[in-house]
């Protein structure tokens, strides 16, 4: 049977007669068909990947390119004047993640599959997703963001697992989404959800009623945390999910013929963040009700379990106080009790207890002396929790720790998102780095082939009219392609500093305004959601729409600088950027961001980076040379001495560089005031005056001359800037998170083994 044929058996009729809804849901149905076929038998150790988030975005072309049925489908598709671009128009995002930690998960899992590993997910079904970004105002405003239709890929199941909060039985509902990966395996994302949740008590944008946990407990992905109610709902989550996932492993591998004292032969369980930390008491828990003793009990769970640490900010390390967890799992509490007093055998360092003397339980700590595998997610992350944040850890444990540089899936952010260069690449170098992505190093014997550097010049200039016509159409915002595209696309926060690209935006008005004009235009993009309590980050926000509005109303300035924030910023948004970018932002205040994947994404689809030696662009900078990649601004090991001696004073800053001062004081000149609210701008201004707590304005000068430099390479060696981007793509092979999984499993899994 033609594709066509098959097709038309699933929608009745013939596909010309069809509606886009109508072929999405054809698709659907044949993908679930032709995934099933891919399910393999089990044996030896299976991987359990326990997050609170998968950020999975749409599926549609990600399954069809998977099972190898892309081109196929399209042509069938554009035979009968139908196009699958707009059918995936039709598919909601799955915005189940906030986003790296999330996002990563996800590629995970279809690393996974494309390698043949048997691993699966497990968390929870969001009825809502990440809010919903729009801005009215120029204030972002957060509404529902629904996925779930009729008919979606996550499949309802009739197993159940008993689940007791607060001392009432709740009933955890299994969903199943079948993972397939590139020529591979299917596998499975295992998420819970309770039948009693309604989605009508949902008001007022993203408000709803606290404390009915029956109706609103799997509602929202982390809902607000602000408020006691709130945070108290996420440890509701937590267990939910680690209650039922730890259930599903012990009767999937006891249907495997595991008799609980061999769970490691048949168990392996990737705690991502301290989310899913409650999974090792509750394991302890259920393991005792099938009659084995604690200490048995703790060594079987230390020798499944691994943890991964995507973090160093002292916020984000989940530290419960003991009243939370004594009212929402009762059942625990005497488990983590005994587990405290295991650790202080091992150790008499205070610090490195699981309950501290303020009664506050740290999940990190369990995770770390109950786990056989701590890793950090980039070589400089994993030296710094070595020898700084968790270095009592490092001194009781060197042996647990590790480290596993992030990386992502090529299937998505690279043939899906751009298909002009994976064509391109294919022409001259094979199709081999699809499964090998170490094969796009041959790549480097075209470096100096003015033909194909004229090639990736016309995929670029291709992909910015492409995105160049999604903003028009979604945003309503023209740009100019002749621009160089710089974007900085990731999560608000202040430690990524997304000020320091608005005080230089604002620097370069400044210059532009005294007649000493940049090397090449600029199209400054972003796209980023804060957290809805996160004030600073909503008036950062808040600065750079204004400031996009009073350069649109100056002729002089606007010929020559377009600030674009892009309304909710997802994966599809993600999807759309990456592939039209020039300059990629990554300024971090070095020490701060893990590892950032972003960075890999643009790299990827060359884009030449902008950053600082934080994180995996330390390794990216490693891969490609210093010669293609601009580099600035402090190293890790003078923030952290800075952090340390307790000196910094951002008003001496302020003070002492009249550049400077002339960008912070124009937040709250009347130009920003005359198009924005006060209030916004000034609690901004006295913040980067008073605290500036990621030391943005030590950075400042060099990034200013890093980013001038960037400009005027672009614009005055174009064959030069084009060959750095080759360089970047021919070097990305080491961040396909393909390598990542492969060494987890020869580290710390040892799957099928
Ligand atoms: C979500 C919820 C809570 Cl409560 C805390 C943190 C998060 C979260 O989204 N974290 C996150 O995304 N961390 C990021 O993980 C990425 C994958 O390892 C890293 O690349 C990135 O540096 C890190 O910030």
């Amino acid at each position: 049977m033609s594709f066509t044929e098959t097709l038309q058996g699933l929608t009745g009729k013939p596909l010309a007669d069809c509606t886009n809804q109508e072929l999405y849901l054809a698709l659907l149905e044949l993908v679930r068909q032709k995934s099933a076929d891919r399910v393999q038998p089990v044996t030896g150790r299976k991987l359990y990947y326990i997050s609170a988030e998968f950020l999975i975005g749409k599926l549609l072309s990600n399954n069809l390119i998977n099972l190898g049925l892309y081109d196929e489908a399209r042509d069938a598709l554009a035979a009968v004047g139908k196009s699958l671009s707009d059918i995936e128009e039709v598919e909601p995002e799955p915005s189940l993640g906030n986003g790296g930690l999330g996002r990563l998960a996800a590629c995970f899992l279809d690393s996974l599959a494309s390698l043949n590993l048997p691993g699966d997910g497990v968390g929870l079904r969001y009825h809502f997703g990440l809010f919903h970004q729009s801005f009215e105002d120029g204030v972002q405003n957060e509404k529902p963001d629904p996925w779930l239709t009729a008919h979606s890929w996550a499949e309802k199941t009739d197993i159940t697992y008993p689940v007791e909060l607060a001392g009432k039985e709740y009933t955890a509902r299994l969903y199943k989404l079948a993972v397939t990966g590139y020529e591979g395996r299917t596998n499975t994302l295992n998420l819970f959800d309770l039948d009693t949740i309604d989605e009508s008590i949902v008001h007022d944008g993203i408000a709803f009623d606290k404390t009915a946990i029956d109706k609103n407990l799997t509602l929202f992905l982390y809902p607000d945390d602000s408020d006691e109610a709130g945070r108290r709902l996420r440890v509701y989550q937590q267990y939910l999910m680690v209650s039922a996932g730890a259930q599903l492993i012990l009767a999937e591998c006891a249907a495997r013929g595991c008799d609980y004292h061999d769970l490691a032969d048949y168990a392996a369980i990737q705690i991502n963040d301290t989310h899913p930390s409650m999974v090792i008491p509750e394991l302890i828990r259920l393991l005792g009700e099938k009659g084995i003793e604690f200490e048995e009990a703790v060594k079987i769970v230390t020798k499944t379990c691994a943890y991964t640490n995507h973090t160093i900010l002292a916020e984000a390390l989940e530290k419960w106080p003991r009243a939370y967890l004594d009212a929402v799992v009762p059942q625990l509490m005497p488990i983590i009790e005994k587990l405290d007093a295991l650790a202080r055998t091992r150790t008499k360092d205070e610090s490195l207890a699981i309950i501290d003397k303020d009664d506050r339980v740290h999940m990190a700590h369990m995770d770390i002396h109950f786990t056989h595998s701590t890793n950090g997610v980039a070589a400089l992350h994993t030296e710094i929790l070595k020898n700084s944040e968790l270095h009592g850890f490092y001194e009781l444990y060197p042996e647990k720790f590790n480290n596993k540089t992030n990386g992502i899936t090529f299937r998505r952010w690279l043939l899906e998102c751009d298909p002009r260069l994976t064509a391109a690449l294919e022409q001259h170098i094979g199709s081999g780095f699809r499964k090998d992505a170490a094969e796009l190093e041959k790549l480097l014997a075209f470096a100096d082939d003015e033909a194909v550097l004229d090639q990736l010049t016309a995929v670029k200039k291709a992909n910015k009219e492409a995105l160049a016509d999604w903003l028009l159409r979604t945003q309503k915002v023209s740009v100019n392609t002749d621009a160089v595209f710089d974007i900085q696309s990731k999560r608000l926060h202040e430690y990524k500093r997304q000020q320091l690209n608005l005080l230089y935006l604002i620097h370069q008005y400044y210059e532009i305004k005294a007649g000493h004009l940049p090397a090449a235009p600029l199209v400054s993009i972003f796209g980023a959601k804060a957290a809805p309590a996160y004030t600073i980050a909503k008036d950062i926000i808040h600065a750079l729409l204004t400031l996009s509005k009073v350069i649109a109303a100056d002729p002089e300035v606007s010929k020559w600088l377009q600030v674009v924030f892009v309304e909710n910023y997802n994966v599809t948004a993600a999807e759309k950027l990456i592939p039209a970018c020039d300059l990629s932002e990554q300024i971090s205040l070095a020490s701060k961001e893990a590892s950032g994947t972003g960075n890999m994404k643009f790299m990827l689809n060359g884009a030449l980076t902008l950053g600082t030696m934080d994180g995996a662009n330390v390794e990216i900078s490693q891969q490609v040379g210093e010669e293609n990649i601009y580099i600035f601004g402090q190293t890790s090991d003078q923030v952290i001495h800075r952090y340390a001696v307790g000196d910094y004073d951002p008003a001496q800053w302020v003070e002492g560089d009249v550049n400077i001062r002339r960008a912070i004081n124009f937040l709250t000149g009347p130009e920003m005031l005359a198009a924005g609210h006060a209030e916004n701008l000034t609690r901004l201004h006295n913040e980067l005056i008073h605290k500036d707590w990621f030391q943005t304005l030590p950075d400042f000068n060099a990034y200013v001359v890093r980013k001038g430099q960037a400009l005027s390479d672009y614009a005055c060696d174009p064959k030069g800037w084009r060959r750095k981007c080759l360089v970047n793509i021919a070097k990305a092979g080491m961040f396909s998170s393909d390598r990542t999984i492969a060494e987890y499993d020869r580290d710390i899994w040892h799957l099928g083994k």
